[in-house]
């Protein structure tokens, strides 16, 4: 966790020269809550069905693709990607879509960070 600066009010061409409290403002740069994208393991979709999700939604090449599946396979889950919450909701959407077209019981999840 990152701490920003405060601002304190003293001195400077726009004092006023009034003494009395100082003001500390503290800066909201919140960033926005970012989500896990998961892919869940099951014994029926083939390994090759998965590796093409991973390229296709989340940008990974075959290498990188395979070796994830693989993670999901013996771990039982593991995380595709982290985005922005109206990202993660369309590659979970996306991915459940083509699961369900292809009639293969793969689940894809997301999760808050
Ligand atoms: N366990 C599956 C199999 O042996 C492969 C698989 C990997 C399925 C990852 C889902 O998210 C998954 N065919």
């Amino acid at each position: 966790m990152t701490t920003s600066p405060f601002i304190l009010s003293s001195g400077g061409p726009d004092d006023d020269g009034e003494a009395g409290v100082a003001v500390a403002t503290k800066p909201k740069t919140k960033r926005p809550p970012m989500y896990k994208v998961l892919l869940l393991n099951d014994d029926f979709t083939p390994m090759e069905f998965v590796v093409m999700v991973l390229e296709r939604f989340f940008g990974l090449n075959h290498s990188q693709a395979f070796e994830l599946m693989l993670t999901v396979h013996k771990k039982g889950l593991a995380v595709a990607g982290v985005f922005s919450y109206e990202i993660a909701e369309t590659k979970v959407t996306q991915v459940m879509q083509l699961a369900r077209e292809h009639q293969h019981p793969l689940q894809c999840t997301m999760e808050k960070e």
